[in-house]
């Protein structure tokens, strides 16, 4: 077979970075694991990001959060307010919570939210040039029974868009796992394959054929905004903490208004702030925020 048209729709970083493999995991099951040799993040830094989520989850919640325990306090919150027992119908205590606009709160999270070998992965799957930053959020769990429910909780990202959708990927989605992912621990669900359904979770055939994505703190799981996920509830003492770093394609909207409201500053403050500043979409012709066509002036 001719290889030379295969080879043009990779991109340079692909191929520096020896990710092939990976795509074509991404490809087959919609998801893949980068193991940490692999991403360049290493244990000190990820460790670094894990102190500073736990430092960012007491500010937020007013409690100290053990790795090994959980929270320092018994935790409350309202029914209406627990989106996790609002959409499955149980009023169980809390068990998560999401730590949010992640790349405000410090640096550590900027620098991830550009890691080469992320972006690389996620530019094949949306397109290089058309990749924008959607949002950017640590998933903060400890141990609890319920979790999602009996449906584990699978939808795929890109839900929101009308179908039919294309295989271009019109979201996607980077998990960094700051602590080991075991299917017990509560690890991501997955429907292997899902992606090329192109159509949301069917149930219950999404929970049959859902599978735990067990990785070792510091891997990096990468899928397509097709992909049916979940996550398994947390059966061991402890906790799980994961950062997802979320893309989507600029004519998608954004979970966050990243650009016009992240503090411009912040953006230079990273490693590579000309990668974050395209990615935030400063510069994008879209939204308008003014008229920017001109007009007819008369002619005397
Ligand atoms: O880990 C989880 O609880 C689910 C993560 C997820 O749905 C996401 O990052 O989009
Ligand atoms: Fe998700």
């Amino acid at each position: 077979m001719e290889t030379g048209a295969l080879e043009t729709r990779l991109s340079s970083e692909l191929r520096e970075f020896e990710l092939e493999a990976f795509l074509l995991q991404l490809e087959v099951n919609g998801l893949c694991v980068v193991p940490p040799e692999k991403t360049g993040v290493d244990s000190e830094t990820i460790t670094a990001i894990r102190e500073q989520l736990l430092c960012e989850a007491e500010e937020l919640v007013g409690c100290g959060f053990d790795l090994g325990t959980g929270p320092e306090a018994e935790l409350t919150m309202n029914a209406d307010d627990n989106v996790l027992a609002r959409t499955t119908g149980d009023d169980g205590e809390p068990t998560q919570f999401l730590v949010q606009q992640l790349c405000a709160r410090h640096r550590l999270f900027r620098d991830l939210a550009i890691n080469p070998v992320a972006l690389a992965l996620i530019r094949h799957l949306i397109g290089r040039n058309a990749t924008r930053f959607s949002s950017h959020n640590a998933f903060v769990k400890w141990q609890g029974e319920f979790g999602y429910g009996s449906n584990l909780g699978l939808h795929c990202d890109q839900l929101a868009v009308p179908r039919p959708w294309g295989r271009n990927a019109l979201t996607a989605n980077t998990n960094w796992c700051l602590t080991d992912y075991t299917l017990d621990g509560g690890a991501l669900a997955y429907v292997p394959g899902s992606h090329r359904r192109m159509e949301p979770p069917r149930f219950p055939e999404a929970v049959e054929l859902a599978v735990p994505v067990e990785a070792p703190a510091g891997s990096l799981i990468v899928f397509h905004g097709a992909t049916w996920h979940g996550a398994f509830p947390r059966h061991t003492r402890g906790m799980r903490l994961s950062i997802a770093n979320y893309f989507r394609h600029y004519m998608i909207l954004p979970q966050d208004d990243i650009k016009n409201l992240f503090p411009r500053d912040l953006a230079d403050d990273c490693s590579n702030p000309e990668v974050f500043k395209f990615l935030a979409g400063f510069a994008d012709e879209f939204p308008y925020s003014q008229p920017t066509e001109r007009i007819p002036r008369l002619t005397s």
